[in-house]
């Protein structure tokens, strides 16, 4: 069985990020989505407007996951690779070569980010109505 995992926020869930969700799953036979917790959060300067519970909830309900586990550092992805035993890290392009060090442990892949769409951009239009 060929696991890929990912990473993200995955907050006010949209349809740039099934589009990676399914790209990712098409890359093997189970996949894992590390989400970031709330503390994570912080130190990424993000603040999700669900809570990691919530954002937990909502991805596995999306048929493309197989499991969903929490990122609460930058430091945790080697273990998570190995621990679960992993084949591919994917991640949109935006994060291109941040993740290269991974490469020893499994195949990277990053993949275009869906243009048009992002949390921020629903965030700051839902602003100006
Ligand atoms: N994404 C995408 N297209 C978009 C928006 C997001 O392909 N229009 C991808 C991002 O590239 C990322 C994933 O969807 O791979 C999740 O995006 P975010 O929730 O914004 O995740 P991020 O804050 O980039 O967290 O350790 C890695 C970090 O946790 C990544």
């Amino acid at each position: 069985m060929k696991k890929v995992i990912t990473y993200g926020t995955f907050d006010l869930l949209h349809w740039g990020h099934i589009n990676l969700l399914q790209r990712a799953k098409d890359l093997g036979d189970y996949l894992i989505v590390a989400i970031s917790s709330d503390e994570f959060n912080a130190l990424k300067e993000k603040e999700a407007y669900h809570s990691f519970e919530n954002r937990k909830m909502i991805l596995e309900a999306i048929r493309y996951v197989d499991e969903v586990i929490a990122e609460d550092n930058w430091e945790q992805k080697v273990t998570d690779v190995q621990a679960h035993d992993v084949d591919v890290f994917v991640m949109g392009d935006d994060w291109e070569g941040k993740f290269d060090f991974l490469k020893e442990y499994c195949e990277v892949v990053y993949l275009p980010r869906t243009e048009g769409i992002s949390t921020t951009k629903i965030k700051t239009e839902l602003l100006q109505n």
